[in-house]
């Protein structure tokens, strides 16, 4: 049976891959494996690092392998002074991996770290199993992920503009066979000139593909983001409880799962706040530590979904080893993006299943006004959907307007233009709640009620 992967690591004994290596260009052919691959994860602690974070960065390679699919078998944390430019773990260390790989029959070695190409293609020939890194897991995890035209494009990009330097590895050649005509070889050209040509060729492609996508949707959020309706971006680490936050909330159905990066295309909803107007809230991708710059950049217009909307609702995941480290980096990928200075709700999530009271004391002390909560024991949401209705009265200031009777003309113009919240036909005049657009304020001043 066939089945769709496009796994690099699973090609390493796929026995489709072993006769055919492909990786990059066709992958329908692979084969399911019915083991998983099994993995050596590393993790290098540098000199300044304390062992409780290399532990915390270990669990979270841990878990991004499981997401991957693949299996950890053993695990090393590897105290080194300097980083080796050929083996990244200097040559003798390098002939203990390739015992552990004998002896525990290891498929693939994972490092924390990022890996040179030149170390990479090193590391392989010394120990004879595929290697590699940290971010090329989370490609993998993105590519398995990817199910909208626009994540699959971004994550193809991705993909190969960090396969571009690689092309002479071990483990992850490109189809001879695929590149078809166009990969017919010219008049001395080598086979990795045409392997590159092609990449290079696809990358210029992807790159205009994935353009016109993008125009797509910024006229989807012009659309959202020319209404009066408050919006909001949930943000936050990955597997934090994004999702499952706002399927709570708008009573939705977005994919949860126990794994790192279950959403990958932001999900707009709309929320009813407790006292009936509106709002929009939109579910983003999981931030992750150190993730891929060509991922960054390939998911740029997915990212910057933060930076359009009103406000943010920074979600926190309290039984993480390493909160505070988890809250940092979102904070840094926010100012990335240019949101550095977005108003924010941050809310404190499985409040259940706390791992560190400090890490929770510390963010309280820097966020006073921090929601603490329990998606899953309902705890908290309430007190967030009034924060949430706050922050959208803030940001789009509610209004009351005492209309004469006979001026429906005007209640019809808040209703096109305009939320309309609340209108009551009394004996005097119309009362209408509303939020209104700021080309219309003026025009209804006159109307307007402070009561
Ligand atoms: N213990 C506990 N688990 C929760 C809570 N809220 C969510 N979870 C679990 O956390 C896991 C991740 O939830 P998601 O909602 O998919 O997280 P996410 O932030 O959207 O994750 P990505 O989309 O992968 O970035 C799921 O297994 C949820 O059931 C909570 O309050 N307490
Ligand atoms: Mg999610």
């Amino acid at each position: 049976m066939t089945t769709k992967i496009t796994a690099p690591i699973v090609c390493a004994s796929c026995t489709y891959c072993t006769k055919e290596p492909n990786f990059i260009i066709d992958t329908t052919l692979h084969e399911a494996h019915d083991t998983p691959t099994r993995i050596l994860a590393i993790v290098i602690r540098g000199q300044q690092e304390d062992l409780k974070q290399s532990e915390a960065r270990l669990e979270e390679l841990q878990s991004l392998i499981t997401t991957m699919k693949a299996q950890t078998v053993a695990s090393l944390i590897i105290p080194l002074r300097s980083i080796h430019p050929a083996t990244l773990i200097g040559s003798g260390k390098v002939a203990e991996l390739a015992e552990i790989v004998e002896e525990s029959n290891i498929e693939c070695i994972v490092f924390d770290h990022d890996i040179s190409p030149r170390a990479q293609r090193n590391l392989e020939e010394m120990t004879s199993v595929a290697v590699i890194d940290r971010q090329e897991v989370i490609l993998q995890i993105f590519s398995d992920r990817a199910a909208t035209r626009e994540a699959t494009l971004q994550v193809a990009l991705a993909r190969m503009e960090y396969s571009l330097p690689r092309l002479t590895r071990k483990w992850t050649h490109l189809s001879r066979q695929q590149g078809g005509a166009k990969g017919t070889r010219g008049e001395g050209e080598t086979q990795l000139e045409i392997d590159r040509r092609i990449v290079t060729n696809r990358i210029v492609a992807l790159k205009d593909e994935l353009k016109k996508v993008e125009a797509q949707r910024t006229v989807q959020r012009k659309n959202r983001l020319s209404s009066t309706i408050p919006t909001a971006a949930v943000v936050g680490y990955t597997n934090a409880g994004k999702s499952s936050l706002l399927n709570l909330l708008c009573a939705s159905d977005v994919l949860v799962e126990d794994k790192l990066f279950a959403t990958l295309d932001p999900i707009t909803r709309k929320l009813v706040l407790p006292h009936k107007s509106e709002m929009l809230l939109t579910d983003t991708v999981g931030f992750i530590s150190n993730l891929p710059h060509q991922l960054v950049d390939a998911f740029k217009s997915t990212l910057e979904e933060a930076q359009f909307n009103d406000f943010i609702v920074h979600v926190c995941d309290a039984s993480h080893p390493d909160m505070l480290s988890c809250f940092d980096t979102t904070m840094e990928v926010l100012e990335s993006l240019g949101c550095g200075e977005k108003p924010m709700v941050v809310f404190i999530n499985k409040m259940d299943a706390v791992h560190n009271e400090f890490a929770i004391a510390k963010i309280v002390e820097r966020y006073p006004k921090t929601i603490l909560g329990s998606v899953k024991q309902k705890m908290g949401i309430d007190e967030l959907a009034l924060t949430l209705e706050a922050k959208a009265n803030q940001t789009h200031p509610e209004r009351l307007y005492h209309f004469p009777n006979n001026r429906h003309d005007l209640v019809a113009l808040i209703r096109n233009n305009g939320t309309l919240i609340d209108v009551q036909y009394l004996d005097d005049w119309i009362a209408v709640r509303a939020r209104v657009p700021e080309r219309l304020v003026a025009k209804l001043e006159a109307f307007a009620s402070l009561a």
